[in-house]
C-alpha cells in the first residue's frame, strides 16, 4: 500500500478552496492507501495566532476532516503538535535547507510582503513541511496548486539528505487535482481563496450559513459584460465562479455556459449559491453531530498513537544516518 500524507493549517475557517483543492482528495484516497491527515498547528503559529482561536480552530479542522468524509478507522487523523517528531525532524531539515531556496518560496514572499517584523518560522515553514511528509515515507501528497513549490523543495531536501547521508528518505510525489486546484478569491480572481484573508467576503467557509453563502455569492465580483463563459484570461471572475459551480454540481463548464446563455450573471449566481449551499449541507450537519458528541478527542488520540509509531521509526533512522550518538 502506498502512503499518503497531508495537512491543513488551523489558521482560520476552512474554505471551499481547501475542500475542493485538498480535502476532497483526502477522502478519495483513503480506501486504497494508508493515509495520515493532520491539523498542522505548528505551521499555523508561523503567523500570529490568538490562543483561544487556535484551540477552537484546531478542533474545528479535525472535526471537519471527519465531517467531509474521512473515516478515522481507515485514516489516521491527528494534531501535528501531538507528534513531537515533527518539530525535531523539522530542525534537522532546517539545517540542510539553503537561505536562497527558502527566499524563493512564493508563499514566504506573499506572507512577508509589506511586513516589517517577519517571523523566522515563516521563513523555515517549508523545512517543517518537508519533515511532515518525510517522517511518514509518504509516496503521495494531496495538495492544492499553491503547495506545489513547497513539495518540490521537499523532494530536493530528501534527495540532498540521501545524497549526503545514504538512502534514508522516500521521495514523495504531489497529487494535485486536475480541476479545482486553485479556487480564487470572490473579491479578486487574481488571488487564491484563503482562509486567512481579513475580508470574509473573499471566501466561502465550509461552515458559513446558507444566508451568508447567498450574500457572499451575490456580492462576488464579476467581469464586464453579461455572458457566462469560461475564459480565465479575459473573464477571470466569472470563470472562477463557473469552476466552483462545476465542482459543486459535477456539471461541465460547457453545460454551464449553455444553460445560462443569454441569461446574464444574476440567474447564474442565484443557482450557484444554491449549488454551494447544497454541497455543504451534508458536511455541516455531520460537523454539528461530531462537535456535540465530543468524539474528536478520542479520534485525535488514536491517530497520534499510530502516527508516532511511524514517525519515531523514521526519525531514529535519520538521526542514526546523520551520526547522532544514540541515547542509552
Ligand atoms: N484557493 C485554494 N484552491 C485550492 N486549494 C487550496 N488550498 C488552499 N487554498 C486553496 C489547499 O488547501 C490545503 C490546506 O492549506 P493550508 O491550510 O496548509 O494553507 P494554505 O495553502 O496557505 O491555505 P489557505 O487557506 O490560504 O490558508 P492560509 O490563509 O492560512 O495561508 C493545501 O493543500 C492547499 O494547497
Amino acid at each position: 500500500k502506498q502512503r499518503v500524507l497531508s495537512g491543513i493549517q488551523p489558521s482560520g475557517k476552512l474554505t471551499l478552496g481547501n475542500y475542493i483543492g485538498a480535502m476532497r482528495n483526502f477522502v478519495a484516497l483513503q480506501h486504497e492507501h494508508e493515509c495520515f491527515f493532520m491539523v498542522v498547528d505548528l505551521h499555523a503559529i508561523t503567523v500570529p495566532q490568538e490562543p483561544a482561536a487556535l484551540r477552537e480552530q484546531s478542533e474545528a479542522v479535525a472535526a471537519l476532516f471527519v465531517a467531509a468524509g474521512i473515516d478515522p478507522s481507515q485514516a489516521s487523523i491527528f494534531m501535528q503538535s501531538h507528534v513531537t517528531q515533527h518539530a525535531e525532524l523539522g530542525w534537522l531539515l532546517t539545517t540542510l535547507s539553503y537561505m536562497g531556496e527558502l527566499e524563493r518560496m512564493t508563499q514566504f514572499k506573499d506572507k512577508s510582503a509589506g511586513k516589517d517584523a517577519i517571523g523566522a518560522g515563516l521563513f523555515v515553514y517549508p523545512s517543517l513541511m518537508a519533515a511532515d511528509i518525510l517522517l511518514y515515507d509518504a509516496n503521495l501528497v494531496p495538495v492544492g496548486d499553491d503547495q506545489k513549490q513547497h513539495l518540490e523543495l521537499t523532494r530536493d531536501l530528501a534527495g540532498r539528505f540521501n545524497h549526503r547521508f545514504g538512502e534514508t528518505l522516500t521521495i514523495p510525489e504531489p497529487y494535485i487535482p486536475k480541476v479545482g486546484a486553485r479556487i480564487m478569491s470572490l473579491d479578486d480572481a487574481s488571488k487564491k481563496m484563503s482562509k486567512s484573508n481579513p475580508n470574509v467576503g473573499s471566501y466561502i467557509a465550509l461552515l458559513d450559513s446558507p444566508d451568508d453563502i447567498r450574500k457572499k455569492i451575490s456580492r462576488a465580483k464579476t467581469d464586464l459584460g453579461r455572458e457566462v463563459e469560461y475564459d480565465p484570461q479575459n473573464k477571470p471572475e466569472i470563470s472562477n465562479l463557473m469552476s466552483i459551480f462545476a465542482q459543486c454540481t459535477g456539471q461541465s463548464l460547457e453545460d454551464i455556459r449553455q444553460a445560462y446563455e443569454g441569461q446574464g450573471y444574476g440567474a447564474f449566481k442565484k443557482d450557484l449559491a444554491e449549488a454551494v449551499v447544497a454541497a455543504l449541507e451534508p458536511i455541516q450537519s455531520k460537523y454539528a453531530d461530531i462537535r456535540s458528541s465530543g468524539a474528536i478527542h478520542d479520534i485525535l488520540k488514536d491517530g497520534a498513537v499510530r502516527a508516532r509509531e511511524v514517525a519515531e521509526a523514521t526519525l531514529s533512522r535519520v538521526k542514526d544516518a546523520m551520526g547522532f550518538l544514540p541515547a542509552r
